[in-house]
């Protein structure tokens, strides 16, 4: 009983950050106001009309600090420093302004599982190694003239790095080797990163996305792992991701930052259980929301390693999806999406049936995710149903990731044509090409003719101007998704209202969502008909109508509807 009242409790209450959509933008891509073939802050500003024509009401963007762009900013040399190309301080504060005036708040990331290895502290600790700043990250000697243990890093390789100019000496990145790791056990560390998230917070930012933040602990024993490849390594995730002990840095960094502040904390916490989820987002969680990976990984047996394919059907992504749900619901709240960053396009990842990753596929997509229990982020692009590229030659990737897997690819005894066609499929660089705002040859998102990455190539078919015009495009869609739920009668069950699978033929998925009104969503995810049982009032439909065949409601290939059943009376 106090169980179901303390549930009661916490689906009643609101909060800011639980009535937000947010949509990611990943600047080098978004928009280049300056010609130098690089997206920008000042691009963002120029381009708020848009978003807020969307209707979207937070932004996150990617790292813009001051970095050697190894890791395309994840790799940072000052925190508190804009790098030039993203332009600077003042962009920024103009851009929060702007931003504000529409009713748009923004969200950083907050990268501080590492930093870059030209960041002044690095610098500092290699320099001298009896300077106070060596141990804000990990040396450790070697053993036998190999390093200390067998751990891969996330990028690939060792994850220790011999120390220029010293013997025998070597320090560790779970990342690239451009990105060593901040060592958090040393409290001095701690308090320089915390001092630096309050000043940031001061400057009015509505709060931060949490990079990595699973890693910042290591088993302190540092022992081999199993080898788990034909490179002799083992993966390091498993004595370093979400280990025991770490409960009591994220509980500080809470404690020193978040808390107090009216702000949002977004952590990326790929590796959590969910018997773990009341710890990360129960009433005295260390974040307001995490990222869930169990599903978004679906087609890799291994987030980071895309050689190993899985054959996934739609009942799996079915699954995952209501254990995730429930799993959030039980605990707290949660961060949904569909794309970042990280990932390929969902439409090239989710519709396996290539006719259907169109807009019909992209609008069942949006359907099935945007209506979850939880806050609604959008991925830059995915509102007007991008896809992902096909690439002819390694050459042409920029991602560290993309060219390690396409190495390690080739060292498990693949070829190269079915190396690139792993790379193709999950490159980090699908989702980071440059944005197609109109049809022309740089698709309006630069002056240069040479951005930094090869565009699609698509812009012709897939571009924001035309979306934006077209009333039956993938964006009025998304407009249409943003209204129903922050500006409609159905706003307190889209937002509050409990989350309950349905019942339906494997390749549907189905679900409620009850507050004081019952909506029903159902998501045709494959390429035949499939019969539902519903009734009720059809408030959004992917295609022109909800057919009836022998009295049975019937699903077109990748149809989507979401239903209204009525109101509630308690
Ligand atoms: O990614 C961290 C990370 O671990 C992801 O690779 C994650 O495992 C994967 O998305 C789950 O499928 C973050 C950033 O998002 C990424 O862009 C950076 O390269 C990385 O950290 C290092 O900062």
């Amino acid at each position: 009983m106090n169980m179901i009242l303390k549930e009661k409790n916490r689906l009643d209450q609101q909060e800011f950050w639980k009535e937000e959509v947010v949509y990611q933008i990943y600047p080098k891509s978004f928009y280049d106001s300056d010609g130098d073939g690089i997206g920008d802050i000042k691009g963002i500003t120029q381009k708020l009309d848009y978003l807020a024509e969307l209707g979207v009401t937070m932004l996150w963007i990617c790292p813009i600090f001051t970095s050697p762009m190894v890791d395309n900013g994840y790799d940072i040399a000052d925190y508190k420093g804009i790098q030039t190309e993203f332009g600077t301080m003042e962009d920024l504060t103009e851009l929060i302004e702007a931003a504000k005036a529409k009713g748009i708040k923004l969200i950083l990331d907050l990268v501080v599982n590492h930093s870059s290895d030209e960041h002044a502290w690095f610098q500092a600790a290699i320099a001298d190694p009896a300077s106070p700043y060596r141990d804000y990250y990990i040396f450790k000697s070697g053993e036998a003239g190999n390093p200390p243990n067998n751990w891969r890093s996330i990028f690939g390789g060792s994850v220790w790095e011999p120390v220029p100019n010293e013997d025998n000496m070597y320090y560790f990145h779970t990342f690239d080797k451009k990105q060593p790791d901040l060592n958090w056990e040393n409290p001095a560390l701690r308090q320089e990163i915390y001092e630096m998230i309050n000043w940031w917070l001061e400057k009015g930012i509505a709060g931060f996305r949490i990079d990595s933040i699973t890693f910042i602990k290591k088993d302190q024993d540092y022992e081999d792992v199993a080898v788990d490849g034909s490179d002799g390594f083992g993966s390091v995730k498993v004595k370093t991701r979400n280990r025991p002990g770490i409960e009591k840095f994220l509980a500080e960094l809470n404690r020193e930052t978040f808390q107090n502040y009216e702000c949002v904390s977004v952590g990326e916490a790929p590796g959590v259980p969910y018997d773990q989820y009341d710890q990360y987002i129960g009433e005295d969680g260390y974040f307001n929301m995490i990222f869930d990976f169990h599903y978004a990984d679906i087609d890799v047996e291994n987030g980071s390693e895309w050689f190993r394919r899985t054959n996934w059907q739609p009942q799996d992504l079915k699954d995952l999806l209501f254990k995730s749900q429930g799993a959030i619901q039980n605990s707290g709240w949660g961060a949904n999406f569909l794309e970042n960053h990280d990932q390929p396009r969902s439409l090239s990842k989710y519709i396996t049936d290539e006719r259907y990753q169109n807009e019909i596929g992209a609008k069942a997509l949006g359907t099935l995710f945007f209506f979850l229990r939880g806050t609604p982020f959008i991925y830059q692009g995915q509102e007007i149903g991008m896809k992902n590229f096909q690439r002819e030659t390694i050459e042409d990737f920029n991602d560290v990731s993309s060219i390690d897997n396409y190495h390690r690819s080739l060292l498990e005894g693949y070829s190269e044509k079915e190396a690139l066609m792993f790379v193709n499929q999950r490159s980090r660089d699908n989702n980071r090409t440059p944005f197609p705002w109109d049809a022309a040859e740089n698709a309006g998102f630069s002056e240069s003719n040479e951005p930094w990455l090869k565009l699609t190539g698509d812009q012709a078919a897939v571009n924001a101007a035309d979306q934006v015009q077209r009333e039956d495009s993938v964006f009025s869609y998304y407009r249409q998704m943003i209204q129903l739920r922050n500006h409609s009668a159905y706003r307190q069950t889209l937002i509050y209202g409990q989350f309950s699978p349905l019942k339906s033929t494997d390749a549907v998925i189905a679900y409620e969502r009850s507050g004081n009104e019952t909506l029903q969503f159902f998501v045709n995810l494959s390429n035949q008909e499939q019969e539902i049982e519903t009734t009720g009032e059809v408030l959004l439909n992917n295609y022109n109508e909800l057919q009836m065949q022998n009295g049975a409601q019937v699903l077109q290939p990748y149809q989507a509807v979401v239903i209204r059943k009525g109101e509630n009376h308690d």
